[in-house]
């Protein structure tokens, strides 16, 4: 049994950590680098680094930003935000990235996954998923939240499945910076409809939210406000996991 894992998101906006609360409202949270060692020395088992800058030359400055902290990396790293093609893929990966997270342009394009897998491999290939509930079912948003797309979660991480992503990062938007923990139902409604591991996103509060993400078929929980407010550090949250019959990594 794969142990569970802890990931730590930090969203970067012209390169600052930021915060907020289902994408808006963006409060400054520190310097991505030192932040990304702070997180590894606590024990996290990967970090994300999500590039939500408007701009093309702030997504460059990008580049410097996962540069420096591979430098001081030694646990995976993730990048999403912005990307829309191979190329802007492969520069992430040149630039230390072990794995590329899609959205907007996957939606825009599936078959960027397929190309994605083919040419770095599934196991770099993320796609990312946010949504909100809508009626009966969990409507997929792209362009940071701004977009309401004609498309169910749960048929979309099917399709990223066959298409051959490794990963699935599924962000509520509802419950982002909400702390009121992870969207349970539409993380179940993925995890039955999806064999690939999916890493729970938005909402978490505290280690029982992590619990119950995991209890509902989460691989991974990802959280930003509750390690950015320093409620409680990774190493923290993983003894009371491990206390609580979840098995994590204890490896540091
Ligand atoms: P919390 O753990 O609830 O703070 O949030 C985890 C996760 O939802 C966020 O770090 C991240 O996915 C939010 N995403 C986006 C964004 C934040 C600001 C602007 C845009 C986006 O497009 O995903």
């Amino acid at each position: 049994m794969l142990k569970s894992r802890i990931i730590p998101c930090l969203d970067v906006n012209e390169g600052r950590v930021v915060k907020g609360v289902k994408f808006q409202n963006l409060r400054d949270a520190g310097d991505p680098v030192e932040l990304s060692i702070h997180y590894q020395d606590q024990g996290a088992d990967e970090l994300v680094l999500l590039d939500v800058t408007a701009t093309r030359q702030e997504r460059i400055a990008m580049l410097e930003t996962i540069e420096r902290v591979r430098q001081k990396l030694s646990i995976p790293l993730t990048v999403g935000g912005g990307i829309g093609s191979l190329q802007d893929a492969g520069r992430l990966l040149n630039a230390g990235a072990d794995k590329v997270s899609i959205n907007s342009a996957a939606v825009r394009n599936p078959e960027l996954i397929e190309a994605m897998s083919t040419r770095f491999g599934a196991q770099c290939t993320v796609v990312a998923i946010d949504a909100k509930k809508q009626g009966e079912i969990f409507q997929v948003l792209t362009r940071s939240g701004t977009n309401a797309e004609a498309i169910d979660a749960v048929a979309w991480a099917a399709r990223a499945e066959s298409l051959g992503a490794g990963e699935i990062l599924l962000t509520s938007f509802d419950r982002d910076g909400t702390r009121s923990g992870y969207d349970l139902p539409m993380l179940s409604a993925v995890t039955d409809a999806c064999s690939l591991p999916v890493i729970a996103s938005g909402g978490a509060d505290s280690v029982a939210h992590m619990v119950e993400a995991f209890q509902h078929g989460a691989h991974a929980v990802l959280a930003a406000s509750i390690f950015h407010d320093a409620n409680m550090t990774v190493g923290e949250v993983k003894q009371k996991l491990s206390a609580a019959g979840i098995q994590v990594r204890n490896d540091r």
